[in-house]
């Protein structure tokens, strides 16, 4: 028989005496709860459920199906890793490309490098008009003139597109509506897309409930690039908090430039020490098939 298990759940509940809080079950036996002043928006889009809350501890929060994707109080740790450990990867990133990432959180990070474009392909609009609503200091990219925003599917626009130095996956979770972008055929398109040394990097779920995410990533991108190396970020309103992301190349993954902007997580000692992997992570995607 297969058990079907409901991984994420939007649940708003009033308990604690008339408190308002939303919770995002990691399991069907563990979650994680904030405690809402009030729900700003919510949209049922095209392509999601999408609500914006403004909670007690952590800003403004964006969920999407049931699933937190950014909070103002923690977003920097996200962006700034799953931006800036590909960019310092590559010697000189001029093109750069966004798939998903429609808050503009990952092109803010990537426009530190000064590149010459940075290109957002979001394929939910609300996405956008909702982070430039509510979340002023993550969406503010869209105002530099050098991010192009493209409202369409990512798995499309790799197919059509390419010459990119770097490229960075920022979806929702592995399973569900974004699962065609940790498959074989999209890890190929994404090489075709990118020049010689070119870098890409995706965020691939939560290792300690989802190891199976990140190594199935990490083996499928191995496919296609000669350098793979999936590294961790500590990410407080994240599933279990710790959070994978997984780097590709054909040249050797090392940091190639000195950083030389602010940062508040990210810095070149976390370059080094965000890709020692704890045993059980090493062990999963070993013995995985
Ligand atoms: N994208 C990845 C969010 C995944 C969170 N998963 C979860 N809460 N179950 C974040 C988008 C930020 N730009």
């Amino acid at each position: 028989m297969v058990k079907i298990v409901v991984r994420f759940k939007y649940r708003r509940d009033i308990t604690h005496s008339m408190e308002l809080w939303f919770d995002e079950l990691h399991t069907e036996n563990a979650r994680l709860g904030f405690r809402i002043k009030s729900e700003l928006e919510h949209v049922r889009s095209e392509y999601q459920d999408i609500h914006v809350f403004d909670t007690f501890d952590f800003g403004k929060l964006l969920v999407i199906d049931g699933t937190v994707q950014t909070t103002e109080r923690d977003e920097y740790i996200y962006h700034e890793m799953i931006a800036h450990v590909p960019m310092l990867t590559h010697p000189a990133p001029k093109r750069v490309l966004i798939i998903g990432g429609g808050d503009g959180g990952a092109a803010r990070e990537a426009l530190k490098h000064e590149p010459e474009e940075v290109h957002v392909v979001e394929i939910d609009e609300k996405v956008v008009e909702l982070s430039k609503k509510y979340l002023p200091e993550i969406s503010k990219a869209y105002q530099d003139s050098r991010v192009k925003l493209h409202i369409g599917d990512g798995i499309k626009f790799v197919k059509e597109n390419s010459g990119f130095d770097v490229i960075i996956v920022d979806s929702t979770d592995p399973v569900g509506p974004a699962e065609g972008l940790f498959k074989l055929e999209f890890y190929k398109n994404l090489k075709n897309a990118l020049l010689a040394k070119g870098v890409v990097a995706q965020q691939c779920g939560s290792p300690f409930y989802h190891p199976e995410e990140a190594c199935r990533a990490y083996k499928e991108i191995s496919k296609i690039f000669k350098y793979v190396k999936l590294y961790l970020a500590y990410i407080p309103t994240y599933p279990s908090g710790m959070w994978a992301f997984v780097i590709a190349s054909d040249d050797k993954i090392t940091m190639r430039r000195m950083q030389n902007f602010k940062t508040r997580y990210f810095n070149s000692e976390i370059y080094q020490s965000a890709m020692v992997l704890p045993e059980f992570i090493k062990e999963y995607c070993k013995n995985q098939k």
